[in-house]
């Protein structure tokens, strides 16, 4: 019988999927995770007690290349493939989710459908500055009556000859209150949504920062407020119109959430399994008790389950196939899977596993956003419902 391959304490493998990624592959990974361990994992602690969101990361995630991976280098994107972006998603995750959303929605929502939908020129002006992380970004498609229902947005904007004229706000924006700028969805007058990239400075255009939250915060998350902003025609997206193009980027997105949550989940199992074999209790570790084994059993389960189901779509990704319903799954398995093992997680460290000493309280209340944002729970069951069944029970 072979040996296991890889250290099941720091990184559980397994099925040895690391049997599948090339060296690049392995590298990526390894080179995230030490960035991990020195730029997030030590801090991360004190800036979600103190709801602080560490602004240098930006530039940092640039220059370890965790913005754009897909994006292609000649406009300063890592021109890597899909398995290398859900690898970096699964590592910074494995520090923090809210650390992973600000590097996905600078990757998939914004460099993304500038990348896609935008003019030579717009790809020139803002990927390089997105990619190094001089400047932040973020995606603004939910409104205050309008979350799983994008479609009703009310956000518009006017052609007055030589600019638009925007109006109306977005709300639950990660990254806004610091970011340079926002690709924003509006409907036009004849009711047709659009992308445009509005810019910090832009007349009649604020950010305010949402407070209070119990969840994402090392994360910033504000509103969009756009009272009579003048865009610039030359910064409307000319390549997509229709609620198709914000949808395409959220595709990318949720496939990065997929692996993202099982980073977190692999972290909470790591801590409950070196938990349960240090923690004495009737004179044993509590790791030698049957309940404890049948909770790390079926975590150790879930994970390799996620993982099997990541790497598959993850070259479905890559070879252009995979469908919106199969990313679905994936995101809504990945995220539920994690909710659950950091609940267990935390179960296994009894008292402890309440404080900040450990991570899965951390994970566990970050998550809840994570099983909410780019579509909730079940909105993704309802699409998985539409596919199977053919009948839309949205409405
Ligand atoms: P429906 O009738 O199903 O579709 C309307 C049009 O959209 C097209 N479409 C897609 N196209 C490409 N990719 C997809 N995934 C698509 N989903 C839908 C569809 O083909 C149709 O096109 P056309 O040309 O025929 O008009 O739409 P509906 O109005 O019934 O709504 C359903 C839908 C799909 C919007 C809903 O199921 C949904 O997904 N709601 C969730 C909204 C959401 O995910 N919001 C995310 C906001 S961004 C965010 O959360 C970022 S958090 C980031 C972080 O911090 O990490
Ligand atoms: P609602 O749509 O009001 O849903 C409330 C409940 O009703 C949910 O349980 C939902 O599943 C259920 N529901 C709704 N419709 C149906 C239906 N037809 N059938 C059955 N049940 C239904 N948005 C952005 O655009 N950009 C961002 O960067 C961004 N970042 C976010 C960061 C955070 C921390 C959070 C919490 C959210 C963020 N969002 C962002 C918004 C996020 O995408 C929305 O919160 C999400 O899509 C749900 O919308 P909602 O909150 O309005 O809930």
């Amino acid at each position: 019988m072979k040996q296991m391959a890889t250290d099941l304490f720091e990184s559980p493998d397994f099925y040895c999927l690391d049997d599948l990624l090339t060296e690049e592959h392995k590298l990526i990974r390894s080179s995230i995770r030490d960035f991990v361990k020195k730029e997030i994992s030590p801090s991360i602690e004190d800036w979600c007690q103190n709801a602080h969101f560490p602004q240098e990361i930006v530039k940092k995630f640039g220059d370890v290349g965790a913005f754009g991976p897909t994006i292609p280098m000649e406009y300063g994107g890592g021109g890597l493939d899909y398995i290398s972006y859900g690898l970096i998603m699964q590592e910074i995750e494995r520090g923090d989710s809210g650390m992973r959303s600000t590097a996905s929605v600078q990757g998939s929502l914004v460099m993304y459908p500038i990348y896609k939908f935008g003019s030579e020129d717009q790809k020139k002006k803002f990927l390089p500055k997105l990619a190094s992380g001089e400047f932040l970004g973020c995606f603004g498609l939910t409104e205050p009556d309008h979350g799983s229902n994008p479609s009703g947005m009310v956000t518009n904007f006017k052609d007055m000859g030589d600019h638009y004229l925007l109006n109306g706000a977005k709300m639950w924006i990660s990254n806004s209150p610091h970011a340079d700028i926002a690709v924003v969805w509006a409907k036009n007058e004849a009711g047709r949504i659009h992308g445009l990239i509005v810019e910090r400075g832009m007349e009649g255009f604020t950010t305010p920062e949402t407070h209070g939250k119990w969840s994402l915060r090392a994360s910033c998350t504000g509103e969009l407020v756009f009272d009579n902003v003048k865009v610039p025609k030359e910064n409307l997206l000319p390549g997509k119109s229709g609620l198709g193009a914000p949808m395409n980027c959220l595709d990318s997105a949720r496939y990065g959430i997929a692996w993202g949550a099982i980073g977190a989940a692999m972290d909470c199992y790591d801590s409950a399994k070196r938990y349960a074999q240090e923690r004495i209790q009737f004179d044993k570790p509590i790791g030698s008790f049957q309940l404890i084994q049948k909770k790390l059993a079926e975590m150790l389960t879930e994970i390799t389950k996620a993982q099997l189901i990541n790497w598959r779509l993850g070259n479905m990704m890559q070879a252009g196939t995979a469908t919106t319903a199969q990313i679905s799954l994936a995101k809504r398995n990945g995220v539920e899977t994690a909710l659950n093992i950091a609940r267990e997680a935390r179960q296994i460290h009894g008292g402890m596993g309440i404080t900040g000493e450990y991570p899965m309280m951390r994970h566990m209340a970050n998550l809840e956003s994570v099983v909410t944002y780019e579509g909730t729970h079940d909105i993704h069951l309802l699409i998985l419902g539409k596919e199977i069944t053919g009948i839309q029970a949205f409405v």
